[in-house]
């Protein structure tokens, strides 16, 4: 037999013997294992010092060599999987740490998921973004230029007042006057218009502060959503299009909002915007057509560009969308209710 036949046969064996007895998971199988390639009658090592013998008297003493070291091997691997089973391990192969047994049911993992709250937000910026509305942001910390002045809201209004604003007792680094927390998201149409050129179609959403007493329908911390179109010639009709595509997309359309004239100092007309709720109505925001003293004190020409804004709660709305009756509810915290969304 030539030399590089012989080789190439150790080789065969080594490999298939050491995955044979890795591959073992009891006792029988591996004694059989054993048999077949290292029993001493007619196993496959026993077939291979036979072929041994066969080879040129100059090529033996490598064959001899080679031979030696794979029935090393072959052996090892033998008593390797023997003290694998004695251990009690059952799998073989790679296979090492405790025993696994794949017929248990698998452990569910409590991963959480998104607020409520976070939940809306993240919808009513896709429905939003779906009428072409791109998102803005502002500070929850505000000048009164932001949160009052530019909003056409004078010195001297009430809603200026103390009482009604979380003012802050640090004063601002280039801020003339005091800081409050914002009470209403119409803080950024100003921000927005202050840093665009018309024409601007934004919504902000975000957290704002009043110290209101909180019962059913209010919470001293709420979400609004506002809404703010500049262009040329838009119109009331233009208001009350996107607020009814809004509520519809967001409700569904056996939803009804109506509008009710109310006043707001950065909007003229101004209206209430209210939703059917059960038999009755709920207010989810106010809006208007934004005052030309707005436009006028972000550099806006009024002759030129007019515009809608609005602003919503987002609370009322996930509220009205699945019949929670307290807003109370998104902030106690409760597993039991936030389980549910
Ligand atoms: C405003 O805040 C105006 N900035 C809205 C606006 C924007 C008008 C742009 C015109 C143009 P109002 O104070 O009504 O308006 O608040 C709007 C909505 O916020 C309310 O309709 C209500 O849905 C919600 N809201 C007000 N106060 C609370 C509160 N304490 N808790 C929960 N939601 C509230």
């Amino acid at each position: 037999m030539a030399l590089s036949d012989f080789l190439k046969q150790l080789d065969e064996f080594s490999a298939s013997a050491v995955e044979a007895f890795g591959r073992c998971g009891d006792a029988g199988s591996l004694e059989s294992a054993r048999i077949e390639f290292l029993g001493a009658k007619s196993g496959t090592l026993r077939a291979l010092q036979k072929q041994l013998g066969t080879l040129q008297s100059d090529e033996k003493p490598q064959g001899g060599k080679r031979f030696n070291e794979v029935k090393r091997e072959v052996e090892e691997s033998f008593k390797t999987a023997a003290a694998r089973l004695e251990s009690g391990e059952s799998t073989g192969g790679a296979a090492k740490g405790p025993r696994f047994d794949p017929t248990l049911p698998g452990q569910a993992f409590d991963i959480g998921h998104l607020h409520p709250i976070t939940q809306t937000i993240e919808e009513l910026k896709d429905i939003m973004g779906r009428l072409g509305f791109s998102v803005a942001d502002g500070p929850e910390v505000e000048d009164e230029r932001h949160n009052f002045e530019a909003l056409n809201i004078p010195l001297e209004h009430p809603a200026r007042d103390p009482l009604d604003n979380f003012y802050l007792s640090v004063a601002g680094k280039d801020a003339k006057g005091p800081l409050l927390l914002r009470s209403q998201t119409s803080t950024v149409q100003i921000r927005v218009m202050e840093q665009t050129a018309p024409p601007v179609r934004v919504i902000s959403i975000g957290r704002v502060y009043r110290p209101d007493t909180a019962d059913a329908t209010h919470y001293p911390m709420f979400h609004q959503m506002e809404g703010l179109l500049i262009d040329r010639h838009v119109t009331m009709a233009d208001l009350k299009t996107v607020l009814r595509l809004f509520a519809t997309s967001y409700l569904g359309h056996d939803v009804h909002i109506r509008f009710r004239p109310s006043f707001f100092p950065f909007t003229e007309p101004s209206v209430e915007v209210d939703m059917s709720w059960g038999d009755g109505w709920i207010e989810f925001g106010g809006a208007g057509m934004v005052d030309p003293n707005v436009l006028q004190s972000v550099g806006y020409d009024p002759e030129q560009v007019s515009g809608f804004a609005f602003g919503l709660g987002v609370e009322r709305l996930c509220m009205r969308r699945h019949r929670i009756t307290d807003i109370r509810e998104f902030y106690r915290n409760d597993v039991r209710f936030l389980r549910q969304f």
